[in-house]
């Protein structure tokens, strides 16, 4: 396969006015007819170049130019491409028929089938499946559609922009419906939809006054389960005008609800589509985490509307400059309907689970890459996650108001326009005055920065010394590493337990409890200090690193205990934890250890000045998965386990006097509320049952055993059940088989159920999934259900996935060598859970290279699975 690089970017020779679509629907063949206008692109100095189009799986049945049909000759087709020699040097006209077959499109990229219901998917390259066109983000026309199907089937025609002509076709049993998109877009969100679906109305009145239409489409009766994402979509627009000042740009906007999806959700302009299990909620079939991602990911797509469509990507290595900046802010969304401690926490938990392991194997990227071989595989946690990490701390280091400038001056400059990275970073220095030189490199650089730490004290000076150094370790094809700029949040935390103040030599009392790290190593002294401080670093997660020399324990319960900043505070619980399962390891048990962080447990849990979701934040260890990427070499993910366990054990045994009153106190009867109080409420409930299950499995059965009799929620229902999974015995197996007679009915349950039974950290859990792997509910046509039986088990459950025997590597290898010729963007992503195998100890390296090797070995493995395990190999 080939390599695409950034360096070769050149723009088409051609570009394109309008494009008028007719598509005539029909599962098996469905026609479509385009008529795009050209014209030469000025700005290119290519006279007479060919046009080049894109086009996979088509059947071309002619090809018009300026209303004279072309000769076969005059065009030659390929795999992959429609070229026609010799086109006129001035603006044209072509028109193209084509026949593609949605009922046989298993790998969900442009136009398929989901449950009777015809939909696509185009980003990044899915359109070149619908009509031979450029596919590519630099290319942004404007899109007249025209759909024509069999009434019964389709009542419902759905396509991008404002609803025009529609109606019954003269003569037979099909009708038409036409839409009108005035915003120039680029291929990828084109969407169309048509089916039988059922719908959900609103209304939203923009800050200027325009009234727009809210539609909510899903499979007929489901129209009830709609409201919590209706009411999102509402909060998500008032938003976006308020904090950003933006507003919606359309009379309508839609959202579909379909159950094959390869993403989450799709941004498609006017159109999202949304992977179901995003939109349909109830109290009794969605879970307090489910109305969580809900909401912040219809704001997610919602948001993309500017950033993303109104301001697209000039080509895929620029993903980021719409990813990035999105989930940023769709993380500030949620911090403002939410608690924004909350809201950090998680995100930098999901940084750290997701990302770090990303940036510190063989896949490692860029946040900006240089070079793919399909672009699907770079949808990355480093794209999305650790580019919002990016923009974080641009607005950190320049202020929100500059920050808000910034965005101003970008919408200013670039609306409807394909931009680059360099583009939006260019706003950034303009709007504050700041220069970003340097920070560029956090775009260019994979790897995530390490920072040392020395601390000296002069008590009699009240002088108070930080040396603080930084290092990127190298990562595939990036030997060297420059120094990057990294704002450091920062208090020095007195024993009182109160903050002092930062006297910074030679700059004074710091406006901003925030100091920056620019070049390898540095000094910062601190006068007026009269106590010696405890440090509190990088708070609020200022920046995506990782501190390399951690304080020790003590340090860590004091600021458990007291740090001002409630990031730091779980943080130093993490770091506390982290060091007491790192002596576990290393064979030391180290009881005083143990038992004053339990106390420092004890008294945050008591403390009634602290929210619930504060504290099941505090009770949660850090992940299997987090503790192997920071240890980092000869991993042996069983003997992480049991160190964890242990701990668990003995938190559950310490503090099961408090345990017992908070699961007491976090009781309820009330009618189910998403509310974050409520939220939090139950996360601590659940988090409790947890602890008390690790300290004693006989209580922790019985508890969730009783819990699970009263649920009248999804929440309460999963939540029991999560933590009885984990304890062998027969009421375990009571209640997995009592949850499928139960909701047997509704896939979104059947795929909880799935991934209840593979989340399990038991031995028996391989074969286990080996068995469901049979079971009639299972298939691999559907994404949702691979990733909720085989995802969790190689995503989620280390210590399963791991198995000594090496079976559930064989399982991930058999799963994706069945599944990649029916759908290679999933089975690409999955075996991404084998990115850190050289990290693993010498028996389980062996056999999950020999697994990787064996997928390698394999003849026709897609361009997507043969990226990401050649680059897994190195
Ligand atoms: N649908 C994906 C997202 O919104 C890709 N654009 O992130
Ligand atoms: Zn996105």
């Amino acid at each position: 396969p080939q390599t695409v690089y950034l360096k070769d970017y050149q723009p088409v020779p051609y570009l394109a006015g309008e494009i008028f679509l007719r598509f005539v629907l029909e599962p098996e063949a469905t026609e479509v007819a385009s008529r795009i206008e050209f014209r030469p692109n000025p700005a290119v100095q290519r006279k007479g170049a060919p046009l080049v189009l894109d086009g996979e799986r088509l059947e071309l049945k002619s090809v018009q130019l300026d209303g004279e049909l072309l000769d076969p000759s005059r065009y030659e087709v390929t795999a992959t491409h429609l070229t026609i020699a010799d086109v006129p040097q001035r603006p044209f006209t072509l028109e193209i028929i084509t026949i593609c077959h949605p009922k046989a499109n298993s790998e969900l990229s442009g136009l398929y089938v989901s449950s009777n219901v015809f939909c696509t998917q185009c980003e990044a390259e899915g359109f070149r499946r619908i009509t031979y066109f450029y596919d590519r983000p630099d290319v942004m026309a404007r899109y007249k559609v025209r759909i024509e199907g069999p009434k019964a089937a389709c009542p419902v025609l759905l396509s991008n922009g404002n609803p025009g002509a529609s109606g019954p076709i003269p003569g037979g049993d099909c009708h038409f419906a036409e839409w009108d998109d005035p915003h120039p877009k680029p291929t990828y969100l084109f969407a169309l939809v048509a089916g039988n679906l059922a719908l959900a109305r609103d209304v939203y009145v923009t800050k200027s006054g325009r009234k727009v239409e809210l539609r909510i489409y899903v499979e007929t009766g489901k129209e009830n389960r709609c409201g919590f994402a209706m009411e999102a979509l509402k909060t998500s627009m008032r938003w976006d005008e308020e904090r950003f000042g933006l507003e919606y740009d359309l009379d309508i906007f839609m959202i579909v609800a379909v159950s094959d999806f390869n993403m989450g959700a799709m941004e498609n302009k006017g159109l999202n589509v949304f992977n179901d299990k995003y939109i349909l909620a109830l109290p009794e079939t969605a879970t307090d985490v489910d109305y969580v991602n809900i909401e912040s990911i219809i704001a997610h797509e919602y948001f993309h509307n500017w950033t993303g469509n109104r301001i697209t990507c000039r080509d895929w290595f620029q993903l980021c400059l719409k990813e990035g900046l999105t989930v940023f802010r769709d993380q500030e969304f949620t911090s403002d309907i939410r608690s924004r401690a909350v809201k950090r926490i998680a995100d930098v938990k999901r940084l750290r689970a997701d990302q770090f392991p990303e940036d510190g194997g063989p896949l490692a990227h860029p946040v900006r890459p240089v070079s793919y071989i399909e672009i699907n595989n770079f949808y990355t946690a480093t794209v999305y996650e650790k580019g919002a990490e990016l923009c974080r701390m641009m607005q950190t280091l320049i202020g929100r108001d500059a920050f808000r400038k910034a965005m101003d001056l970008y919408f200013a400059r670039h609306d409807g326009e394909a931009a680059t990275v360099e583009d939006f970073v260019r706003c950034m220095a303009d709007a504050s005055g700041r220069n970003f030189d340097q920070f560029f490199t956090w775009y260019e650089q994979a790897g995530t920065p390490e920072v040392t730490v020395t601390e000296t004290y002069n008590e009699a000076a009240r002088a108070y010394e930080l040396t603080l150094e930084q290092a990127t370790p190298a990562t595939p094809g990036q030997a060297d590493k420059k120094p990057v700029p990294i704002p450091l949040g920062i208090g020095l935390v007195g024993p009182d337990g109160r903050d002092m103040p930062l006297d910074l030599d030679g700059v004074g009392v710091l406006n901003e409890p925030l100091i920056e790290l620019n070049e390898a190593k540095k000094t910062f002294r601190f006068r007026n200090v009269v106590k010696k401080p405890v440090l509190s670093l990088n708070r609020g997660f200022s920046a995506p690193i990782r501190i390399k020399n951690a304080a020790p324990i003590p340090e860590q319960l004091f600021l458990m205990k007291n740090d001002g900043d409630t990031f730091n505070r779980w943080e130093a619980s993490q770091r506390a934890a982290h060091a007491l399962i790192r002596a576990r390891l290393s064979g030391g048990v180290p009881a005083a250890d143990t038992k004053s962080f339990i106390d420092a447990l004890r008294t945050v849990l008591t403390d009634s000045r602290l929210d619930d979701a504060f504290k099941a934040l505090m009770l949660g260890l850090p992940g299997e998965q987090e503790i192997a990427t920071l240890i980092g070499r000869d991993i042996d993910p069983g003997a992480i386990h049991e160190a964890r366990d242990a701990l668990r054990a003995e938190i559950g045994q310490g503090l099961k006097d408090v345990l017992l009153d908070l699961w007491r106190k976090t009781e309820s009867h009330a009618p189910f509320r998403p509310d974050p109080d409520e939220t939090g409420r139950r996360s601590l409930r659940y988090a409790v049952l947890q602890a008390l299950a690790g300290g004693n499995a006989a209580l922790g059965i019985e508890l969730a055993s009783e819990q699970l009799a009263q649920a009248t929620n999804m929440t309460d229902e999963i939540g029991a059940l999560s933590t009885l999974v984990t304890l062998e015995g027969p009421e375990r197996e009571a209640a997995i088989a009592a949850f499928h007679d139960r909701h047997k009915g509704d896939h979104l349950l059947v795929d909880k159920w799935f991934a209840l039974q593979a989340s399990a950290p038991l031995s028996s859990t391989p074969a286990r999934v080996r068995e469901l792997m049979r079971h009639p509910d299972f298939t691999l046509a559907n994404p949702n259900r691979v990733r909720s039986l085989i995802g969790v088990l190689s995503m989620a459950n280390p210590f399963a996935f791991h198995a000594e025997d090496g079976d559930g590597y064989a399982i991930l290898a058999d799963t994706i060598l069945a599944l990649d010729p029916k759908n290679p963007q999933v089975s690409a992503r999955m075996a991404t859970a084998f990115r850190s195998w050289g990290m693993l100890e010498e028996k389980r390296q062996a056999l999950a290279k020999a697994q990787l090797e064996r997928i390698l070995g394999t003849t026709g493995l897609s361009r997507d699975l043969f990226e990401i395990v050649s680059k897994s190999l190195g």
